[in-house]
């Protein structure tokens, strides 16, 4: 086996990739990205011994953050920055180091290399299948790892808008030094639910950051066509690179598409403004290597899910990454201007040499239901459910993916019954949110909330309808989940609710590959987490038949 990694649901035969990512991730990459995690632990063990001592570390706490990001599934496939960044781990834990005492004695204190072949030898003997001889702990601090780093996602967003909590911060430590040692199976599982915790934590502080910031989503419609304009495509998660890049366009003749995670942007007020920002441009992030040929202009990756090209692809000179993300093809923008926005002049440039994008798909979309937008309409909602208009709210939130077995999603959203509402965030709602299922009393039928962190938007509503219906329980509510994963911003978003109490949710296409089979019954007695069967059965399940 040359490599290992199991932290997506797409990871080969769902037990692991072991020669070569089905991302497209190299060996080697892979292996360089357990190599910084590696040092990351030795990294961790010093802040949290320097903030014992009174040492700020706050620089430390954000390259920590923006390591575990780098390594989440589709966003850095560029091994030669991600050694880079290997490098700058070793000289903040060194400088730190020398400022403070520490007693640990953890190998990933004190490894460092003197060539890169020696972190190419090194990477292949630190990946989390050495995290513990026991199989149950090691699926556990997998479990831990993978939800940490969809945390540190949405951490790095929060403070990319100037929203922090050292709490956070401390807890992605922790969790890192407490992979490096001995737990007991009963702690490593509280361990996983404390993760959950501050997932619930991670996405109101993002959520803070990004309505103070931008205003709160509004009702929206979203044009899917395009002008006659060129334009340049933008894609992730990152809305304060869009709004720079919104700045930087402004009366240039450029027009500026969203992409897959970033269609939510368009409700924002202080980002709809920009009356440049004019529409959504394709679909979820795997269709994307079709998508981006039909684009014609530059595309910018603020955040994951990037695919690597095809040989034959035609768009690589065109394609640029910022934030956590690389690809080797693929340039990178690294300066700023001395306003200290990131430079976009490059990209907005070619810009102005390219064709109009082609169009692929005409109408519009319906978007903005972030939590305020639906407690605004919560009284219509209550309306509508206690009159028995809408049966039941299906929870739908999460990722898209290539596997053909997501059609089950689509075929879920067509087979409700006609007196239920979708309420979706993430990039799964591709899957049915250009279908016409309709309205009920003027709700429409699928509740956008935005992005995946959004989910956030959903567990709101459901504590405060709780408190509305007198509820004792919150599973007692005419809400079920039905939730599609991918990577690992799902993994933090799904443990967020199972911490909030919320039981029975179903998960798809197939169960983490991390869980061994007695983790997978421990959830299941817990939670009551369940794989999604047929859309028939589910129907069934879900009472929805
Ligand atoms: Fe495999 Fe997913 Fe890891 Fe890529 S991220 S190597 S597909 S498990
Ligand atoms: Fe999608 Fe990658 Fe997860 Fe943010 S863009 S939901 S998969």
């Amino acid at each position: 086996m040359s490599m290992f990694c199991n932290q997506c649901q797409e990871t080969a035969k769902n037990t692991g990739c072991t020669i070569k990512g089905v991302c497209g991730k190299t060996e080697e990459t892979s292996n360089i990205q357990d190599l910084l995690m590696f040092v990351c632990q030795g990294l961790s063990y010093l802040t949290i011994a320097a903030r014992k001592q009174g040492i700020d570390t706050n620089a430390e706490s954000k390259h920590i953050t923006n390591c575990l990001f780098t390594t989440i599934t589709n966003a850095n496939f560029d091994e030669k920055s991600i050694i880079q960044v290997v490098k700058d781990t070793i000289s903040y834990r060194d400088q730190l180091k020398s400022k403070i005492s520490v007693s640990d004695t953890h190998p990933s204190i004190s490894w460092s290399a003197k060539s890169d072949a020696e972190y190419y030898e090194k990477a292949k003997e630190v990946g989390t299948l050495t995290y513990d001889a026991d199989e149950d702990i090691r699926g556990l601090k997998q479990y831990v790892l993978f939800g940490v780093k969809g945390m540190a996602a949405y951490a790095e967003h929060a403070f990319n808008l100037g929203f922090e909590d050292p709490e956070i911060y401390n807890f992605m430590e922790e969790s890192l030094v407490m992979i490096t040692k001995p737990i007991s199976l009963n702690d490593a599982f509280n361990w996983v639910v404390r993760t959950g915790e501050h997932g619930v934590k991670v996405m109101a502080l993002l959520d803070k950051a990004n309505t103070s910031t931008f205003g709160n989503p509004e009702i929206s419609k979203v044009k899917i066509g395009v002008g006659t304009n060129p334009g340049i495509l933008i894609s992730g998660h990152d809305l304060k690179d869009l709004e720079q890049l919104l700045i930087q366009t402004e009366g240039k003749g450029i027009d500026v598409y969203t992409h897959s995670e970033m269609l939510p942007a368009n409700a924002y007020p202080n980002l709809k403004k920009y009356k440049h920002l004019v529409g959504n441009y394709g679909n979820a992030w795997h269709r994307q290597l079709d998508e981006f040929e039909t684009f014609n202009g530059p595309i910018l990756f603020t955040t994951n899910c990037l695919v690597p090209p095809r040989k034959t692809t035609t768009y690589n000179d065109r394609v640029f990454t910022t934030g956590a993300t690389g690809m080797p093809e693929w340039k990178r923008i690294e300066k700023r201007l001395p306003n200290g926005q990131k430079d976009f002049s490059e990209i907005i440039e070619l810009a102005k040499t390219c064709p109009p994008p082609t169009e692929i798909e005409t109408g519009e979309i319906t978007i903005g239901f972030a939590h305020n937008q639906v407690l605004a309409l919560a009284g219509q909602i209550l309306d509508a459910v206690n009159s028995g208009a809408i049966k039941k709210l299906v929870v739908m939130s999460g990722c898209d993916a290539r596997q053909k077995t997501r059609e089950y999603f689509t075929e879920f959203a067509k087979q409700l019954p006609k007196d239920t509402v979708i309420l979706t965030s993430g990039c799964a709602k591709y899957r049915y949110n250009k279908l016409q299922l309709g309205d009920i009393n003027g709700i429409p039928r699928v509740l956008d909330a935005g992005q995946c962190n959004d989910s956030y938007s959903w567990a709101f509503v459901a504590l405060k309808l709780k408190e509305v219906l007198n509820l004792d329980d919150i599973n007692k509510l005419p809400i079920v989940f039905n939730i599609a994963w991918y990577e690992q911003k799902a993994i933090i978003v799904h443990l967020a609710l199972l911490s909030l109490g919320i039981k029975n949710t179903h998960i798809g296409p197939t169960l983490p590959g991390f869980l061994t089979p007695n983790l997978l019954s421990a959830v299941q007695q817990q939670f009551g987490v369940q794989t999604i069967k047929t859309v028939e059965e589910d129907m069934k399940i879900f009472k929805l038949a």
